[in-house]
């Protein structure tokens, strides 16, 4: 009965399905143009020079509502800055569909040539803190938030096409290694220093993306002339519900260019805001910023053949096996009002997909998917930070989801669940059709797809298109990342992590590594032993890491690998063959494990091929292994590489062994061993 009355405050009835906070922004932006100043209660303040006293020279008062408010307010300005990507600048602008992926996807932006979709922008550095140089070694945010009649998708990526780890369990560890150290919080806004080093010479699969971050990619000439990436690999969803793989790319139309490091120190003091100034300057000049959107599309049966895995983000699909396609153009021409409302408080998400784009199971991805929504609970204050201008979606919001902190919206009415016949069944469910609805088919698990924590075999190669890239570069640009990995190695004041990572740049390079040592005045550390595990999984076989236990196992060169069977758990006769490795505490350990000498009695005695690098070669006399055949041969199947230099050898008789499955004139009875 009360709806019937009407205010000023109230209004009327809402028109059926209205949601004013979706449409644009004029709906929330204020001009104060031939306005007097009022209080936030809309109160006109009569003096904003003075507080209330009693008396000129008397005390200030406590019912000063105006001077308290005024303070209190200010007080609060600030909000907890991302845990990364702090330092951001933003903009407006749209994205144009320059070719129809109808066929290929559902997703509103691609739907027809020339269709228009308004985005915002933000890009960013990684490390430092809000106030941090723009100009620092780093990797570039690149995050665009379209807001499409079917909600808003955003698209949150770098300007790298690869991440430093495989999956999500280790970020938080990478971000403490590269903030500022604990302690003294320094560096500000960079990785040289000693607990990032430390940290990625542990971690062989951040190998590739080293190679980007001490190249001239880290230090952008300008946000205009960088490109971006999706990093992981995606699913479009086509209106038949059919799905491919997608990778996406922004290429800049100004080309990519790079700062050389001299003129990006001294940017860092002559202007630290020098790339938020670029881009300001130049949309206010009216030169929008502008990139291509091309995409490398692919089937599963294509991504099975690939060398490396897609779910794997240390690695991109070279377009050599899947070429780009443009699509369409991103053009960024409108600068915001305000920063805090804008740039600040926009809040990208990994999550937030239309109809049409899809996830993987990369496991990088899937921590994202948790962790956005998560980190702007703190950071903006409760569970409505959807309602925030920047952040509505152009879509109009139509949920049961009540109350929490900060609410915008007025729902009405005293329905707020579903299903429902008291509001005539609405908001009803949009079904499969116009709903989102997720892929079905998966990506094939693997392995039973039984639970466990543990990577897919070609996660496991870490330097080919590291290696790949370096070669890529040219000359000029090589010799850049030596000096870059001089500088920031130079940094550390612990000499073992310089070593460590000298030692890991030979798989890289050695040339590379040779420049390296040089510049840092130390001899070129041994390359730590490495079994060409990519040659192994090329050949067809599975490999596996049986441990004394599951888990993290420490390599003599201090390299974590992670052990995803125990000598208890999976005993000899589960596999086909067996490499003993090298390193001194390791063979130590298993000389004095009697599950070791059972494994490799077993493997011997079942006709396996046995392969021992360095100083695994004495577990072959210690455990009774005999070196010939009962008729006086050489046995083919027990095979040493003493050398690191005999690895590549000794492996490729071992995989020709491999190949005719047993040594079948081992066999005695009863069994000589
Ligand atoms: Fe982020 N990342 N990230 N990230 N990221 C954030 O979200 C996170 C990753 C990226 O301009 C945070 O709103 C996890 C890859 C950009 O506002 C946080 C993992 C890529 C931005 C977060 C990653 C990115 C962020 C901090 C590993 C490139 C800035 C504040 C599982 C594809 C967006 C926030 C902006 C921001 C988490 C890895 C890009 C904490 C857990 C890989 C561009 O939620």
């Amino acid at each position: 009965m009360s709806e019937t009355v009407v205010s000023d405050k109230v209004g009327s009835s809402a028109p059926p399905g209205s949601q004013p906070a979706a449409g644009p922004l004029d709906r929330v932006r204020v001009d104060s143009t031939g306005c007097p100043l009022t209080t936030n209660q809309g109160v006109p303040v009569a003096d904003n020079q003075h507080s209330l006293r009693a008396g000129l020279r008397g005390p200030a008062l406590l019912e000063d509502f105006i001077l308290r408010e005024k303070l209190t307010h200010f007080d609060h300005e600030r909000i907890p800055e991302r845990i990364v990507h702090a330092r951001g600048s933003g903009a407006h602008g749209r994205f144009v569909c320059t070719r129809s992926l109808a066929a290929l996807t559902q997703a509103a932006p691609f739907r027809s040539e020339g269709k228009t979709t308004p985005v915002f922008v933000r890009f960013s550095t990684v490390a430092g803190e809000r106030g941090s140089k723009d100009t620092a070694r780093d990797v570039r945010g690149f995050a665009v938030k379209f807001y499409t009649e079917e909600g808003n998708w955003d698209l949150v990526g770098n300007n790298m096409p690869v991440f430093f780890i495989q999956d999500a369990m280790k970020f938080p560890d990478l971000v403490h290694a590269l903030k500022p150290e604990p302690h003294h919080a320094m560096p500000q806004a960079a990785s040289a220093h000693d607990t990032f080093w430390d940290f990625v010479s542990l971690m062989p699969e951040s190998t590739h993306m080293l190679m980007w971050l001490m190249s001239d990619r880290a230090i952008p000439r300008s946000y205009r002339m960088m490109q971006g990436f999706g990093v992981h690999t995606f699913r479009f969803v086509n209106d038949s519900g059919e799905s491919v793989l997608v990778k996406f790319h922004w290429l800049p139309l100004l080309g990519t260019h790079s700062l050389v490091w001299d003129e990006a120190v001294k940017i860092a003091g002559a202007d630290p805001d020098f790339h938020r100034r670029d881009l300001w300057e130049a949309i206010e000049a009216g030169e929008p910023a502008q990139w291509d959107l091309a995409v490398q599309v692919f089937t599963e049966e294509e991504a099975a053949r690939f060398s490396f895995d897609v779910l794997d983000a240390t690695k991109i699909v070279p377009e050599e096996l899947v070429p780009l396609q443009t699509v369409g153009r991103l053009v960024l021409d409108r600068n915001p009002d305000n920063f805090f409302a804008e740039t600040e408080q926009v809040a990208f998400c990994t999550a937030h997909v239309i109809p049409g784009i899809d996830f993987t199971n990369d496991p990088l991805l899937a921590g994202r998917i948790h962790s956005y929504v998560d980190t702007q609970l703190t950071r903006l204050g409760g569970p409505n930070f959807h309602e925030l201008p920047i952040n509505a979606p152009l879509a109009p919001v139509h949920n049961n989801q009540r109350d929490g902190l900060h609410r915008q919206a007025i729902p009405r009415g005293r329905v707020a669940y579903e299903p429902n016949s008291l509001a005539g069944g609405c908001p009803f469910q949009a079904g499969s059709v116009q709903g989102f609805a997720s892929v079905a088919r998966r990506l094939d698990a693997g392995e039973g797809a039984e639970k466990l924590r543990a990577k897919p075999e070609k996660f496991a190669e870490h330097h080919a298109q590291a290696r790949l890239f370096y070669d890529s570069q040219t000359p000029v640009e090589q010799a850049h990342i030596a000096s870059a990995f001089r500088f920031e190695l130079s940094k550390l004041t612990v000499p073992a992590v310089r070593q460590r990572m000298v030692a890991t740049l030979r798989h890289v390079s050695e040339e590379l590594a040779a420049r390296v040592a040089q510049g840092l005045g130390m001899p070129l550390p041994e390359a730590p032993p490495r079994l060409d595990r990519a040659a192994v999984v090329a050949a067809g076989a599975v490999l596996r890491c049986v441990g004394p236990h599951v888990g993290a196992l420490r390599a003599q060169g201090g390299e974590a690998v992670d052990a995803d069977a125990s000598l208890e758990n999976e005993p000899a006769v589960l596999f086909d063959a067996v490499v003993l490795p090298d390193g001194e505490a390791a063979v130590q350990a298993l000389a004095e494990n009697g599950l070791a000498a059972e494994f490799v009695r077993d493997q011997y005695r079942h006709g396996k091929p046995l392969l021992a690098l360095g100083a695994a070669q004495s577990l072959l006399g210690l455990f009774g292994v005999p070196g010939s055949l009962p008729d006086g041969a050489a046995d083919p199947g027990v095979l040493a590489a003493p050398q690191p230099a005999d690895h590549a050898a000794a492996l490729d008789a071992f995989l020709a062994v491999l190949g005719t499955h047993r040594i079948g004139e081992r066999e005695t009875d009863p069994p000589r061993l």
